[in-house]
Order: C-alpha cells, then structure tokens, then sequence
C-alpha cells in the first residue's frame, strides 16, 4: 500500500525530528510528516548545530516504519529531495548525493539529511534544505522557489521511492552517490583520519574505502572529497 502522507505544519518547535520521534513512540503511523517555519534546536548528526533563519528553509521530518531498520529510509529521503530540487527548478539542479548524508550543488552542502530511530522499529528522518538562506560556503536553491512546492515534490518521489526494491534504491543511491571514486579523506568519531579512494557504499550503507590496495569499511563518519 502507498504511504499517505500527514502534513503538520508549525511556526516554530524545537526540532522536527525530536518531535516525530515522540510521536512514533506514542504510535504514530508511518507517513506523520513535519514541516517547520522555524527550529530553535535543529540539529545535525553527532551533536551539532542546524541553522536556519525563521522562514527561509525547508526543514521537515518523515515518520517511517520500515519492515527493516536500514539505511534505506535515508537514502529514500535523500533520492526523492534530489529530484524535488530537479522538479522545482525544471531541471536547472540536481544535486549530487555526498556520503553518508549530504546533497551538494558544485560540491556546497544544500541539504543534510538526519535518520533517528526510537528504538523500536520507527524511523525519523528529517531534512534541511536551503532554499532562500545558506551559510557561507553552502549552497541554497533559489530564494523564487517555494517551500512548499519543494515539500509537495519530495513527498510525491518519496512515495515511489518506498514502494521500490531495496536492490533498485541501493543502485539509485550508488548512482547519484558523487563519493563513490572520490580520493577522499575520512574522519572517524574516535578522532582517527585517513585517505583513500572512495570505492563503493554496501548494501548498509557503509563506505568502502580502499587504503594501499586494503578496503576499510567506514559505519560513521564524515567524508572531504579531496580534489
Ligand atoms: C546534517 O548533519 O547534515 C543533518 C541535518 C538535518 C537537519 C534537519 S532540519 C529538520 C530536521 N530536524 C532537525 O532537528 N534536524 C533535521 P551533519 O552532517 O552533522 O552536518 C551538520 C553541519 O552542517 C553543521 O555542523 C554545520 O557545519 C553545517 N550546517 C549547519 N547548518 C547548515 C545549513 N543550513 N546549510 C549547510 N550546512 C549547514
């Protein structure tokens, strides 16, 4: 069955994935979805910081409950905010996806995507996408382009891209994925960084990288394209 998508929309809430979490553990179905003007915690992976000014961005989260707990769900998000950017702008952007959680225009960072699970099953994934607001150095979509076209076209891929194999996203994320073939230099949570070629994501989502003709398999990390 096709996911129907219920659209909460706030002015301001401290993070849309902190509150789609809540309601997943309060049973919420899969396809919850919320859309902020404005959070006063968006936050990043591992800690760190979302910015972005009251109305300017997009900043939703989807509810998922997948059969299985995987990268998936973010890749899914990620596939169909990368054709929301090609459909809104009529084909002028279409960003490349960065591993584990970027969409870049030119190599700038437009989007983040953040997947949080409650631990039981429910999948939270949110995105910030810059649409009229980006930091220095980040990208954004075009201040003409409308929020809400943006939520309607992401929501209406994201619908195709769950009814699909995982086979058939797994390729798709590889695909649009502008790390793989990538020298790269990667840094690990424990502090630890190496370079390498970026050689493949697996079928979990983790980046393979070969290191003097070894393959290293990065689970958590973050990732520069070198050159
Ligand atoms: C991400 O984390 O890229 C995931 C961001 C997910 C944000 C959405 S907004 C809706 C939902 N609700 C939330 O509370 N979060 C999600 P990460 O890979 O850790 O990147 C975070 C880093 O990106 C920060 O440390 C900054 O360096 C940078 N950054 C912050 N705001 C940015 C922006 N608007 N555009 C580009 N880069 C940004």
């Amino acid at each position: 069955m096709p996911v129907a998508f219920d659209v909460r929309r706030f002015e301001s809430i401290d993070s849309t994935n902190t509150w789609v979490l809540e309601q997943a553990r309060s049973g919420a179905p899969e396809g919850l979805v919320a859309v902020a003007d404005h959070q006063t915690a968006g936050r990043g992976r591992l800690g760190r910081v979302w910015e972005a000014p009251a109305g300017a961005n997009l900043l939703m989260t989807v509810l998922l409950r997948p059969a299985v707990v995987s990268y998936r769900s973010l890749a899914c998000v990620a596939l169909a905010a990368r054709d929301a950017c090609a459909d809104v702008t009529g084909g002028a952007v279409t960003p490349d996806l960065k591993w584990p959680n970027d969409l870049l225009v030119d190599g700038a960072k437009l989007a983040g995507v953040l997947a949080e699970t409650d631990g039981a099953g429910a999948v939270a994934v949110g995105i910030g996408l810059n649409v009229a607001w980006a930091p220095p150095g980040a990208a954004l979509l075009g201040a003409d382009v409308r929020r809400d076209d943006v939520v309607d076209a992401l929501l209406s891929s994201l619908g195709r891209w769950l009814e699909v194999s995982d086979a058939s996203v797994a390729s798709a994320y590889r695909a649009a994925c502008a790390t793989i073939g990538r020298q790269v230099r990667v840094s690990l949570v424990d502090g630890e960084e190496f370079d390498g070629v970026a050689a493949d994501v697996d079928d979990a989502g983790r980046l393979l990288v070969e290191v003097n003709a070894c393959l290293r398999t990065v689970d958590v990390g973050d990732v520069v394209h070198l050159r």
